[in-house]
């Protein structure tokens, strides 16, 4: 497994690290524009590969070229949010920058799975799409991951109990209408509903709805970037060992969820062939309206992009 992360920031940097110390890629390459950063950081990962017992390849480049054959190419380059911005007020410089890395991205790795993180993240997830020509196998945004983290992590502390017992989804776009479906939420198998007043489980919607400024608001010069990559390498580690996840995952749907050329997060399976398929649940009228509403969010955005 060959795999390169573009963009070498906060989030991209930390996908690299954290595949490097799974060892889920014999080669790992972290490009940017900004000359000495890749490099830079690569050497440093590569230095503490020896401590870590993990037998990794780490280069960092300004070009494409040592990214050739990548197997799966992760895409983080773009600017992030400060205060007082949402994600899409990002859509114009991060179309323009997502569609030139993945222009240069299909050139030397045409066979790649894409997984695309720049925000906002279901639009450049389309831009991916179409300038790649891929089709929706093999280009996947990220960020029902980290929406469903954080969920998680929000209900393990109000209980008191092992994140690891508690199961969650968040459908929808990665925005503020994205929708935490209370309904499949359990813990230990016990439906969240039976362990939690009504009222904390709506505060703690609410929180998973705003998980990404809060961080942002706290940072002041930048977005979260731990648990992004953490939820990147979940992803990448789906992949890479074949193991049919059903993760929350952005794809372009055409008919499920009775929704039709938008991209926004839905239950995959993800395993060797990308998103192999999209696992279909019924919902309520209300979650379908929800679902709706965002999605259509999502459409009005991609409708202003000038590819
Ligand atoms: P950052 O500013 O730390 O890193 C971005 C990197 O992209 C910089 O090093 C920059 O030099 C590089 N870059 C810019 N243009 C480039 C180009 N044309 N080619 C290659 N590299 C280029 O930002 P951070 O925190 O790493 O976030 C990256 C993106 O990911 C942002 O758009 C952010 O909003 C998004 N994000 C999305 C999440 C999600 O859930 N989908 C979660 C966290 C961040
Ligand atoms: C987040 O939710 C920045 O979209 C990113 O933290």
């Amino acid at each position: 497994m060959k795999i390169t992360v573009v963009g070498a920031g906060n989030v991209g940097a930390g996908v690299a690290q954290r595949i490097a110390d799974k060892s889920l890629a014999r080669e790992v390459v972290l490009i940017d524009v900004v000359e000495g950063i890749p490099q830079g950081k690569a050497l440093d990962m590569y230095e503490s590969s020896p401590v870590e017992g993990a037998d990794v390849k780490i280069t960092g480049s300004n070009d494409y070229e040592p990214s050739a054959k990548s197997d799966i190419v992760v895409i983080t380059a773009g600017i992030a949010r400060k205060p007082g911005m949402s994600r899409d007020d990002l859509q114009n410089t991060n179309a323009g920058i997502v569609k030139s890395v993945t222009e240069q991205v299909v050139k030397y790795s045409p066979d790649a799975i894409l997984i695309i993180v720049s925000n906002p993240l279901d639009v450049m997830t389309y831009v991916a799409m179409k300038v790649s020509g891929h089709d929706r196998r093999r280009v996947i945004g990220m960020a029902g991951v980290l929406d469903t983290a954080r969920f998680r992590s929000f209900i393990a502390e109000a209980l008191h109990v092992s994140v690891e017992d508690v199961q969650a989804f968040v459908l929808g776009g990665h925005g503020d209408s994205m929708v935490p479906l209370v309904r499949f939420t359990s813990v230990g198998g016990i439906p969240v509903t039976e362990l939690l007043p009504k009222k904390t489980i709506d505060e703690i919607v609410t929180r998973t709805r705003n998980g990404g400024i809060e961080i942002v608001n706290y940072l002041k010069s930048g977005s979260a970037y731990y648990a992004p990559s953490s939820s990147v390498t979940q992803m990448v580690q789906a992949i890479v060992q074949d193991k049919k996840r059903i993760l929350p995952c952005s794809v372009w749907l055409q008919g499920e969820y009775k929704l039709n050329n938008v991209i926004v997060g839905v239950p995959v399976k993800l395993g060797a062939g990308g998103c192999e398929e999209i696992m279909q649940i019924s919902l309520t009228d209300e979650e379908q309206a929800a679902l709706a509403k965002s999605a259509a969010e999502v459409q009005v955005n991609i409708a202003k992009l000038k590819l």
